[in-house]
């Protein structure tokens, strides 16, 4: 291994439309050797192309709602690297239903889902990361608009990106002593497999580029420099904050 190479474990990577792989390309960049997890079997064949492609980078399958996994995963990356300096959480998901209905028909497992997938795992992996991370590093994880105003049918997801960035606080709260930093980045709409079938999301698009100060959309390589950043020196001074790439569209009131 080159002489102070740094390590980040990225999770979430479906496809190449994904934030996850926006990230781990700038990471790559930037000299990061990287692991990078993708869901399921089913991911597995298009998620491995891509990693084949990134010079020192390794595919890991992990279902985060398993705990065995999350610990398998790391028992790995311990054997494989000793050392963890960032990591990337890139997973979101409801039950499809819950994104069409009135927010008020949310259902109990679809909250239980929601939340699981969403929150619960970052709690699970900065966990399973902190040991590995006796360096000092940072976790940087993914947030949208959605969780401090109303968008129409994100409904279960604003909620528990609402507390995803209240679990970024306290996570940074908790890690700040080891010199582990935690943050989120809220993106402006992009179009990944997350945001395919999803209705008026181009219409959410095209209002962005009417209202956002830069008039324009966010290019999925913003969000990666971005999260690079944040676990870089860049970054060192910077923890429990969410910090907004959506070329300024939350400062608009009108
Ligand atoms: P994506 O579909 O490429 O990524 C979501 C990932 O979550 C997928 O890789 C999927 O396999 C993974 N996932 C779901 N359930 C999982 C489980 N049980 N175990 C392990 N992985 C699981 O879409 P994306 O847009 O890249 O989404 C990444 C993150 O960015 C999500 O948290 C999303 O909420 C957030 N985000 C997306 C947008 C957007 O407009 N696309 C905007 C802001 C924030
Ligand atoms: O966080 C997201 C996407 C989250 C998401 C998307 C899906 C679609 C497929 C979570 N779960 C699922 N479940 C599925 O079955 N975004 C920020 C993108 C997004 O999703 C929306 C949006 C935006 C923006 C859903 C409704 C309204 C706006």
């Amino acid at each position: 291994m080159t002489e102070g190479q740094k390590t980040a474990v990225i999770f979430g990577l479906a496809n190449k439309r994904s934030i996850a792989w926006a990230i781990a390309q700038k990471l790559a960049e930037a000299g990061w050797r990287l692991a990078i997890t993708y869901q399921n079997e089913r991911l597995e064949l298009e998620a491995k192309d891509l990693i084949a492609g990134l010079p020192g980078a390794t595919g890991f399958m992990c279902d985060v709602t398993q705990d065995e996994q999350i610990a398998r995963l790391f028992e790995g990356l311990k054997e494989k690297y000793g050392v963890l300096h960032g990591v990337v959480h890139s997973i979101g998901f409801a039950p499809p239903a819950e994104l069409k209905l009135p927010f008020l028909q949310t259902s109990r497992e679809g909250f239980r889902i929601a939340h699981d997938i969403s929150v619960y795992s970052l709690i699970a992996v900065a966990r399973g990361a902190a040991p590995l991370m006796n360096a000092g590093g940072g976790i940087v994880t993914l947030t949208y608009y959605g969780s401090e105003k109303v968008v129409p049918n994100y409904n279960v997801m604003g909620v528990a990106k609402a507390a995803l960035e209240a679990t970024v606080r306290y996570l940074a709260y908790d890690l700040g002593p080891q010199a582990v930093r935690v943050n989120a980045i809220s993106a402006g709409p992009i179009k990944s497999l997350a945001a395919r079938g999803i209705a008026n999301f181009s219409d959410m698009q095209k209002t962005l580029v009417e209202r956002a100060p830069l008039k324009r959309n966010v290019d999925v390589g913003e969000v990666g420099s971005t999260a690079a950043f944040l676990l870089s020196e860049g970054g060192s001074g910077i923890t429990g904050e969410t910090i907004y790439v959506d070329c300024g569209y939350n400062i608009m009131g009108f």
